[in-house]
């Protein structure tokens, strides 16, 4: 099967990260795409920052070729239902493919993320998913995205801490990792810590491959149908459903 893995930040040397752990969880018949977004932020960190890199995210998708499965390797899963009403292959997000993970090895887990004003997103999606009662706590360390590429940030201490942090003050038992570009930093942490740690790409490769694998598409009855043709006007005009890119005559089959 062919999983095409986007990052909908602009960082290339992020996407090879996400792309090489991806690459070493899948199955031997899994062929990992990994697609860098081509419009948008350089990291994503903010409420801003995620809207501007769904239109990048959508042009990942509907590009050909079709993929069985798309994963949205960035921890806020910007756009995700966005992105499920485009196409019927099964869409994840990190963030949610990585708490249902925790929840099958834990009762209780911390989430462990970048920026301050990142946790306060992570808290909404922790709602959003309904994980109020596993999700124990929300953690950030203040490190920015771009940061945890560089070695010199110290960024890899600074997240071992705060696991550390979690694991007393929480009374956690499993780690996710709230940031994709901290998929390298699931096994070291897990050798220290001796708990599960939790990297997002690798859970959604997995489901998607467990997902694809049961046949399962997303449904198109209700609000994940593709989206009504209307007219887009402005910048956005060439992306009104039905209009050719999305919608109608993409290869959607509906309901
Ligand atoms: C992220 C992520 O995973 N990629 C990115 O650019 N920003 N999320 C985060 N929580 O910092």
């Amino acid at each position: 099967m062919r999983i095409k893995l986007i990052n909908p930040n602009t960082t290339g040397s992020m996407t090879d990260l996400i792309a090489a752990a991806a690459r070493s969880v899948a199955a031997p018949g899994t062929e990992i795409i990994a697609a860098t977004s081509r419009s948008g932020p350089a990291s994503i960190e903010c409420h801003f920052d995620e809207a501007m890199s769904v239109v990048g995210l959508i042009d990942e998708i509907i590009d050909a070729p079709a993929a069985d499965a798309y994963v949205i390797a960035c921890f806020g899963d910007p756009g995700l239902l966005a992105a499920r009403e485009i196409t019927d292959a099964p869409v994840f997000g990190i963030a949610e493919a990585a708490m249902h993970a925790a929840t099958f090895v834990s009762t209780g887990f911390s989430v462990v993320t970048t920026l301050e004003r990142t946790r306060i997103i992570t808290e909404h999606l922790v709602r959003n998913y309904g994980m109020e009662h596993q999700c124990r706590r929300v953690r950030a360390t203040d490190v920015p995205v771009l940061e945890l590429e560089r070695p010199e940030s110290n960024a890899r201490a600074t997240i071992l801490a705060e696991c550390e942090r979690a694991l007393v003050e929480d009374q956690s038992s499993a780690i996710v990792l709230g940031c994709a570009g901290m998929a390298d930093l699931a096994a070291y942490l897990e050798d220290r810590l001796q708990i599960p740690v939790i990297d997002g790409v690798a859970a959604a490769v997995k489901f998607a491959e467990a997902i694809v694998g049961m046949g399962l598409k997303t449904s198109k009855r209700g609000d994940l149908a593709p989206p009504l043709p209307k007219i887009y006007r402005g910048k956005l005009a060439s992306y009104a459903p039905g209009n050719g890119l999305v919608g109608s005559t993409t290869s959607l089959k509906a309901g």
